[in-house]
């Protein structure tokens, strides 16, 4: 037989069922590796799980060509009560398939190197049966191999076949068995058993993954300078350059952003109206981005101005790839923060004006009219809050300026306050530690943002550049007179050259990122400004108030100008990095957690509605036991900034596989806008996310 047409073609036929997928569950296609020694990595493997249309969760009636069949759901099982039976009366050219969906949450992880046995029961009448694998590469799904040709049987019999060793830039496989003669084919009860030696002492087979994660530096660069990302509603992934911190392309008016696909490895240049470069970022409640300020103009070549910021203000809307113009800020504003709101406004803080100077108008963005407000028409305070200030809003609808920012001192004082937009009122907080050396740290709304305690991590100081310091510090904002205390110390790492940091050096440009499962992943920075790449990761527990060192590191350098952020599939991607010489790193890593080494992920089979009104209670069916669920704000992150950035927890009433999920009826809690939707199951693994909009 040839086997080479009939996978080509059905390859391009399964890519295009692929990608509506992406569109239709609003999920991403890639997904890392992982596995238990023994146990069946497959989703409903039986068969026995049917969804809505009558056909089994995470498997899908494929093929090609010219034929004709029957593909259903048959009661003759090997056990249980469901087989997949596929009939072909007449065929010309193509087959069909009993295969599992080629998607983040049904196909399989595999690991580069290892080894697999694929099991199957089945029946056919036709001596043209075999089975196929497919395997998924940073840039979709391909045809991987023919394993084996069914033998006709009429009994139910079981076939075993070892794939070759997994190929290198291989995350997910995807297999079945293919009918492309007449006849009737059945199959049932699919397993796949990781059968490469486990490590000494544990039962994961994915060596160090299964306890470090790992990291994947993708074989194709990003097309701009990703300085400013942004998750989008849809899963893609907004990258924002403007000029790029390159004063040349400013001159030449040469302004980019790209949207990133997940699931197809691909971009799309958008068209870009300004210098968005150092502007603020945040989801608006209906999904769009709002984008403030931005580069007017770089330092004059004479030292008559420093950095003017831009009064532009655009909206991306992810429908059409494109920014639409709003009015203007009451001021300029260069690294400017912004901060959704409860009620659906953004509040804009701090960066540098038109004319150089600091920016001492609160901006607020009415959502309901769609505009900034004039400068009288915003409550005003005129302080100067520094760049990119770090602006969380807390449950009781006030804003905790964590301390974080950029560019040397901390502001006067103790560096941390509590602002309240309604009274003007400015409320010193203390406990901060070396606040004047937080240049570039990075704070995060721990989960669950129902407790309201914030951890601010690192940093250090571009203008009298020590070394960067390994502290941390821990906020209980549920308290009436909140204090910062001393968390524990940053684990050290290694710089260039596997050198090891000494126990007072430390990092910034540091990224922390929520996870699924509770936890916040803190992964890459700098020693010094610019310079001296810290390889270092490791994982917060809010539960313990520890970090668990010694977790993978990206092989790529991420200091000034990098990002780390969450995507749906529950994996971290990295950006950027911009060191002193003015170079730009435009390599991408993807970092999967050791929780997608650990088995099968949970299914969110059903969602009733995805609109969710505060206090509600929300209906999904699941495919077995889960732990816990949560919404997860998608990120919006510049210059390890993104005070937006939450998990939301979602106390659950069980009724079976049928969970309601209680919203908090406080959108202080949980702003409105679109939330990723995750739950974990029994075995600590995440599902993919389906979107929610809340509010
Ligand atoms: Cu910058």
């Amino acid at each position: 037989m040839n086997n080479q047409p009939r996978p080509l073609l059905s390859r391009t036929n399964r890519l295009r069922i692929a990608q509506l997928l992406v569109l239709t569950l609003l999920v991403v296609l890639v997904t890392p590796a992982k596995s238990w020694a023994s146990a069946n990595l497959l989703s409903n493997p039986g068969l026995e799980t049917l969804s809505g249309s009558g056909f089994p969760v995470c498997w899908e009636q494929s093929g090609w060509g010219d034929s004709t069949y029957t593909m259903a759901v048959s009661h003759t099982a090997h056990t249980g009560a469901n087989a997949m039976k596929i009939t072909v009366t007449s065929i010309s050219n193509g087959d069909r398939k009993a295969m599992m969906l080629e998607n983040p949450s049904c196909a399989p992880n595999v690991t580069p190197g290892h080894q697999y046995d694929l099991s199957v029961w089945y029946t056919t009448s036709s001596a043209n049966t075999v089975m196929t694998a497919f395997r998924h590469t940073a840039q979709g799904w391909v045809y991987w191999t023919d394993l084996a040709t069914l033998p006709t049987k009429t009994a139910y019999t079981q076939k075993t076949v070892r794939t070759p060793q997994v190929p290198a830039d291989t995350d997910q496989i995807a297999w079945g068995v293919t009918i492309y003669g007449v006849g009737t084919l059945q199959t049932d009860d699919y397993s796949m058993v990781d059968v490469t030696q486990p490590a000494a002492g544990t039962s994961c087979s994915a060596g160090a993954a299964c306890t470090k994660g790992a990291w994947q530096v993708l074989p194709f660069n990003s097309p701009v300078r990703g300085i400013h990302t942004v998750v989008l509603k849809n899963g893609d992934v907004l990258l924002v350059a403007g000029s790029g911190n390159d004063p040349a392309a400013f001159a030449a008016g040469t302004f980019t952003s790209a949207v990133y696909h997940p699931g197809t490895g691909t971009f799309t240049n958008v068209p870009t109206p300004a210098d968005l470069f150092c502007s603020g970022h945040v989801q608006l409640p209906d999904g769009r981005i709002l984008i403030m300020g931005g580069n007017k103009a770089y330092p004059a070549a004479d030292g008559s101005h420093g950095y003017e910021g831009l009064k532009d203000s655009y909206v991306f809307d992810p429908a059409t790839s494109s920014y639409s113009k709003v009015n203007d800020l009451s001021s300029g504003a260069w690294y400017p923060s912004a901060t959704a709101m409860g009620n659906g406004d953004v509040i804009s803080l701090g960066g540098l004006g038109e004319d150089s100077s600091g920016t001492v108008a609160t901006q607020y963005f009415n959502n309901a009219q769609q505009r900034w407000l004039g400068i009288n028409e915003a409550n005003q305070t005129w302080s100067f809050w520094g760049l990119y200030p770090s602006m969380v809003l807390m449950q009781d609808g006030r804003l905790f300026y964590t301390g974080s920012h950029v560019f040397g001192n901390g502001l006067p004082g103790t560096g941390a306050s509590i602002y309240n937009y309604a009274t003007s009122a400015i409320t010193p907080v203390a406990g901060l530690q070396n606040k004047d050396q937080r240049d570039q740290s990075m704070s995060v709304l721990l989960p669950p943002a129902q407790d309201q305690r914030v951890l601010t991590l690192g940093g250090g100081n571009i203008d009298s550049n020590p070394d960067a310091n390994r502290l941390t510090d821990l906020i209980d904002l549920k308290q009436a007179n909140p204090t910062y205390k001393a968390g524990p110390l940053l684990p050290t790492g290694t710089l260039t050259g596997g050198v090891a940091e000494t126990q007072t050096q430390g990092k910034m440009y540091v990224s922390a990122v929520l996870l699924p499962d509770g936890k916040v992943f803190e992964t890459g920075g700098g020693l010094h400004n610019r310079a001296d790449p810290v390889y270092e990761a490791s994982m917060f527990n809010p539960a313990t108030n520890t970090f668990t060192a010694g977790m993978a590191t990206d092989p790529v350098p991420r200091t000034y100008h990098s990002s780390a952020f969450l995507l749906p599939d529950g994996r971290v991607m990295s950006v950027g990095d911009n060191p002193g010489n003015g170079t730009f790193d435009m390599r991408i890593s993807v970092y999967s957690p050791p929780y997608l080494f650990k088995g099968a992920r949970p299914q969110i089979l059903t969602v009733a509605s995805n609109q969710w009104a505060y206090g509600s209670t929300n209906q999904i069916t699941v495919d077995g036991t889960i732990l816990k669920a949560s919404l997860i704000r998608p990120e919006a992150v510049t210059h390890s900034s993104d005070p937006n950035q939450r998990y939301v927890d979602l106390p659950m009433t069980v009724t079976g596989n049928t969970i309601g999920l209680n919203l908090t009826s406080n959108p202080n809690l949980a702003p409105p806008g679109w939330y990723m939707l995750y739950v974990v199951g029994t075995n600590g693994v995440p599902s993919v996310a389906q979107w929610v909009h809340v509010g």
